[in-house]
């Protein structure tokens, strides 16, 4: 599943929404393209679960799926 989160400027960011995805499925996938803020994730979850625990951390979730 692809995300863009366009408020994710750094690898703070990244480990931020790592933690929050792996705090709902702890064996998730996530890779980050900082440059495109775009997240890359292997997960079982719906995509809408964990786009809610990413806006929950505080991120803007601008697509999903
Ligand atoms: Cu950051």
């Amino acid at each position: 599943m692809r995300f863009s989160i366009p408020d994710m400027m750094c690898n703070g960011c990244v480990n931020s929404i790592t933690r929050a995805v792996q705090a709902i499925d702890p064996k998730a996938q996530v890779a980050a393209d900082l440059a495109a803020h775009m997240v890359e994730i292997e997960s079982g979850q719906p995509a809408e679960k964990l786009a809610a625990a990413i806006s929950d951390a505080g991120f803007t979730v601008a697509s999903a799926g």
